[in-house]
């Protein structure tokens, strides 16, 4: 891997960390995040749903209780019903 390569993966790293961080503090001050950024932020194939593997640990622990329908994935709706957001 040359210098450049390893420049950006350590970059692309960052902004995962600092999205994902971004996004837990949101929800400890003041509640679930909007639906919107929530999505917006982690729903990486679009498909309109949050899986496991889109989120960190943490916060799969607290989303899949959304997942109304027991099937692992988090619609919009679903998120929207369980936070209110
Ligand atoms: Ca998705």
């Amino acid at each position: 891997m040359n210098v450049k390569r390893s420049w950006g993966v350590v970059m692309a790293m960052a902004l995962v960390v600092a999205v994902a961080s971004g996004a837990c503090a949101q929800g400890r001050r003041g509640g679930p995040p909007p639906a919107e950024a929530l999505f917006g932020r982690f729903d990486a194939n679009k498909d309109g749903a949050l899986t496991q593997n889109e989120v960190p640990p943490p916060m799969w622990a607290r989303l899949r209780a959304a997942a109304a329908n027991g099937d692992d994935a988090v619609t919009i709706a679903e998120y929207r019903a369980a936070s209110g957001r």
